[in-house]
Formats: structure tokens, C-alpha cells, sequence
């Protein structure tokens, strides 16, 4: 008996070892490869994915991205000022070749009134990157790894507050080809999906702030692919051919929600779930994680216009998330005989209805209660970007903490949470120009919040009460 058991341990062990044996030089191949020469990233704007890397060796890969802060169409007569990596939602695709050595070269525009940085999926180093990449308005900032793993990973912004830069549209793809290439298809596309959360409903006309309270409540007012309603409908459909194969790099930025991603009309014929190479086939409904992604297949047997969705519906049907694939070419009756109608597809965008009432604000009945509530706000609210111990973030967060601003006027720190803030100030002698949205608080909280930042860290103990504020308002 205990024979024959430490005969099987050692068959076993040494099965072990053979597999360890199989699986290391392949491991240790790309890791210590030779990085020959150096080339500029091949970037694209999604839907478009950069052409399939030939190379049979590792190189450096310069890449260029720039952070801009750009107004730009949300939907139909809305507008939103989106935070990106070079200019549009979402950021640019890169692709290099697993075990290249990526070079970042990360520029933040002059005009920006925010700094960012980048965190790369697939960098395996702290923060992916962030830490090494913290970027003032003007600056540039660079940094490289090793692209070890292959897969398709997102690339995000993560300057604190880290939600409000990825709601405003901070991510895009990278696509760490392995080696010896992507399985070949006819056509590839990028798509990525993420939510925005704005002060007006869905439709709501005009340029519609961030809205923070939405977005800590994950209830966003448009869903879409590719950074906006309609980015993918119509004259901006994908095309394709009856006959082609199609891989879509499909990405989701989120910040919250998690995409259940299909094709009205199609069968995936393969996934590669998260990004990975863990191959499925014959897939209705992919899951994409927010700061995750997947490859899908499509061979297209039928012309006609398939309809890409997040088939969590509500957010296809009314807040955006819906895209088109018009195949063309010649019918097969065998896999589809019906009647195949193409026509201008319209979303219901605009008729959403909103039965939204304001939360109740807690009224407090003594200065104490006021502060306690408002350290409740503080935390929620403010604490993202003035920290929260007061302290801000030097360069970017003023402090709230002994703040001679602060102090000096409480009728303009009323205003400031009120209207936000913009423009040159100093404080404790220490310039900032940067902005400070507007967060939509009401009179109560405003007062709570205010009465809370005066009553610690040495700053001088008024006290804010909503009749105050309410006056300012009127102001
Ligand atoms: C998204 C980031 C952000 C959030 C959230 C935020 N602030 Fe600010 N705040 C700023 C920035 C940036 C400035 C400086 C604006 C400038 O440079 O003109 C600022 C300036 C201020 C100032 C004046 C400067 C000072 O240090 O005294 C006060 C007061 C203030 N904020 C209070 C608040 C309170 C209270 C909250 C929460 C209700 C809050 N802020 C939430 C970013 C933020
Ligand atoms: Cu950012």
C-alpha cells in the first residue's frame, strides 16, 4: 500500500516536472528578448485598430498620447466637455507585439485645467504606469515597460478623483498582439463602451456638466459606444461584406457598469472572454467588465444591418447604446429567409421619461448635528479631491485645511461650492489654476459641508446656515 501511494508520487512528480519543463522556455523566451531598434506606434481612432504587427522580433515602441480637455457632441443638440486621450472618446488604440518594450511619451495640452496620468492594464509595475506618470497641464511625461503579457487591455486615467476623470471619457484600448499574430480576419473594428453622467436628463439640451451625485449613485443619463449617441448609426455604421470575418476589440470604460455586449441578428462564433485567450465559441451575450475587455467573431453569412448593443436594454433603447454593422452582399436563403429590411434605425433617444424627486436633505437642528452631517458630505463629496484630512493635492487640490482663502470670506466659500471655481487663486501662498466643478448640492448640505470644513483642521469655526446660502443664491 504505502509502495504502490509513494510509486504514484513519484510518476506524479515526475509528470510535474516534465510540464514545468515544456512550459519554461517559452516563459523565459519573450521576457529576456532582445529588443532590436525602434519604431513610433501605429495609433488609430476608434472604430478604426491599427494594421496587425508583421515583425518577428521585439522592439522599442515609442508612443504618444496627449491628454486634451475638448467640448464636443454628446448627442443631438448636448454637449459635454470630455476629458481624453488625444482629443476624442475613447482615447487612441495602440498595438505592439508581446515582449516589446513600450516607450510612453504622455503630454498633457497647455490648456487643460486638470493634470492626468495613465494606468495601463497591461503594465505589470505599480499603478500600471500612474505613479510614473502624474502630468501638470504643459508637461510631458515618460515612462516604459514590458508589454510580457499579451491580451487586450484598457488604458485609463487615474488622477484622483480618479471616477470623475474616467466618467469624463480618460480610457482606451491597447492590444498586446501575442506572438506570431491575431488568427487573421477580414476586417477588425474598435468599439468601447462607457456611461456619462450629466446634470440634465437624457436629451436634455445644451452643455451638460458632470453630475457627481449621479455618478456615485451609478445612474447615468447616456450609455454609448465610442464616446457618443450615434457614434455607430447610420453613415457611421461599420461596414463589412457578406462572406468577411469580423473581429470587434470591444472595450468598456465604464466608470460603473458592466456591459452585456451583443450583436442583434449574430452569433459570436468565437470570444476571447476578458481579453485573454481562453477561446469560447458560439456566444449570444459577452460580459465585459468595466476596465475590461473582449474579442469577438463574426463570420457574416446574411447582408442586412446587425444592431451592437449593451443588452442591459434600457441603456441600448434609451441612453445610447447601440451601434450598427451593415453587411452587404448576396442573400443566403438556406441561413435566412426572411425579408431583410434596412432602414434609418432610430433610437428613442429624447422621450425618456424621468420621474426623478430630489432626496430629502438632512436638516439639522444644532450646529453639531450640522457638523455631522456635513462630515458626511465632505467625505462623499469634496474628500475626492481636497482629500480627507483638508489637505488638498499640491499643484492641483488646493487645501482646506488653514486656508487663509477659505477663512478670509465665508460669503465666497458660500459661492464656491454654490458655482464651482475657475481661474487663477492663491492659497497659503501657493498658486492654483485650476477648476472646481459645480456639484449641485442644495442649500442644507451646502451649509452642513461649509459649517463642517470650518469647524476643524485650525479653520476658524463659523458656522454656514441654509438661509445664507439660499440669499447668496439670489444673489
Ligand atoms: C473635482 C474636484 C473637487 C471637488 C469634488 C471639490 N473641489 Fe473644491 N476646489 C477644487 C479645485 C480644483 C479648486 C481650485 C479652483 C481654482 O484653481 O480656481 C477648489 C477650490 C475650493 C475652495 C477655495 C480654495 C481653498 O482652498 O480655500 C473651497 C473653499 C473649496 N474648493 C471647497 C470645496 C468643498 C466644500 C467641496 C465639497 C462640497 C469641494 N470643494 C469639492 C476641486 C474640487
Ligand atoms: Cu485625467
Amino acid at each position: 500500500m504505502s509502495v504502490s501511494r509513494s510509486v504514484l508520487c513519484a510518476l506524479l512528480a515526475g509528470a510535474l516536472g516534465l510540464a514545468l519543463a515544456l512550459a519554461a522556455p517559452a516563459q523565459a523566451q519573450f521576457i529576456t528578448s532582445v529588443i532590436k531598434g525602434q519604431e513610433e506606434a501605429a495609433t488609430t481612432y476608434a472604430p478604426e485598430v491599427p494594421p496587425p504587427i508583421t515583425r518577428a522580433y521585439n522592439t522599442k515602441v515609442v508612443v504618444h498620447l496627449e491628454t486634451r480637455e475638448v467640448t464636443a457632441r454628446l448627442s443631438d443638440g448636448v454637449e459635454y466637455t470630455f476629458w481624453t486621450f488625444g482629443g476624442h472618446v475613447p482615447g487612441k488604440m495602440i498595438r505592439v507585439l508581446e515582449g516589446d518594450l513600450v516607450e510612453m511619451h504622455l503630454s498633457n495640452h497647455p490648456s487643460s485645467k486638470m493634470p492626468h496620468n495613465i494606468d495601463m492594464h497591461a503594465v505589470t509595475g505599480p499603478g500600471g504606469g500612474a505613479a510614473s506618470s502624474f502630468t501638470a497641464p504643459g508637461h510631458t511625461s515618460v515612462f516604459s515597460f514590458q508589454a510580457i503579457n499579451p491580451g487586450l487591455y484598457v488604458y485609463h486615467c487615474a488622477t484622483a478623483p480618479v471616477g470623475m476623470h474616467i466618467a469624463n471619457g480618460m480610457y482606451g484600448l491597447m492590444l498586446v498582439e501575442p506572438r506570431g499574430g491575431m488568427p487573421k480576419v477580414d476586417r477588425e473594428f474598435y468599439v468601447m463602451q462607457g456611461e456619462f453622467y450629466t446634470k440634465g436628463i437624457h436629451g436634455a439640451a445644451g452643455l451638460q456638466p458632470f453630475d457627481m451625485n449621479k455618478a456615485l449613485h451609478e445612474d447615468p443619463d447616456y450609455v454609448v459606444f465610442n464616446g457618443s449617441v450615434g457614434s455607430l448609426v447610420g453613415d457611421n455604421a461599420l461596414k463589412a461584406k457578406v462572406g468577411e470575418t469580423v473581429r470587434l476589440y470591444v472595450g468598456n470604460g465604464g466608470p460603473n457598469l458592466v456591459s452585456s455586449f451583443h450583436v442583434i441578428g449574430e452569433i459570436f462564433d468565437t470570444v476571447y472572454p476578458e481579453g485573454g485567450f481562453t477561446l469560447n465559441h458560439n456566444v449570444q451575450t459577452t460580459l465585459i467588465p468595466a476596465g475590461g475587455a473582449a474579442m469577438v467573431e463574426i463570420r457574416l453569412q446574411v447582408p442586412g444591418t446587425y444592431i451592437l448593443v449593451d443588452h442591459s436594454i434600457f441603456r441600448a433603447f434609451n441612453k445610447g447604446a447601440l451601434g450598427m454593422l451593415k453587411a452587404e452582399g448576396q442573400a443566403s436563403e438556406t441561413v435566412y429567409s426572411g425579408k431583410v429590411l434596412d432602414e434609418v434605425y432610430k433610437p428613442e433617444g429624447g422621450a425618456v421619461q424621468s420621474t426623478e424627486a430630489a432626496p430629502k436633505p438632512l436638516v439639522a437642528k444644532s450646529k453639531a448635528e450640522r457638523i455631522e452631517f456635513g462630515k458626511r458630505t465632505f467625505n462623499q463629496v469634496c474628500a475626492a479631491c481636497h482629500q480627507q484630512n483638508g489637505q488638498g493635492i499640491p499643484g492641483a487640490f488646493p487645501p482646506l485645511a488653514g486656508s487663509d482663502f477659505l477663512n478670509a470670506d465665508k460669503e465666497r466659500a458660500i459661492g464656491v461650492v454654490i458655482n464651482g471655481l475657475s481661474g487663477a487663486i492663491t492659497v497659503n501662498g501657493k498658486p492654483y489654476n485650476s477648476q472646481m466643478p459645480s456639484l449641485q448640492l442644495g442649500d442644507e448640505d451646502i451649509a452642513n459641508v461649509l459649517t463642517y470644513v470650518y469647524s476643524q483642521w485650525g479653520n476658524k469655526g463659523h458656522e454656514v446656515k441654509p438661509e445664507e446660502v439660499a440669499k447668496h443664491r439670489k444673489q
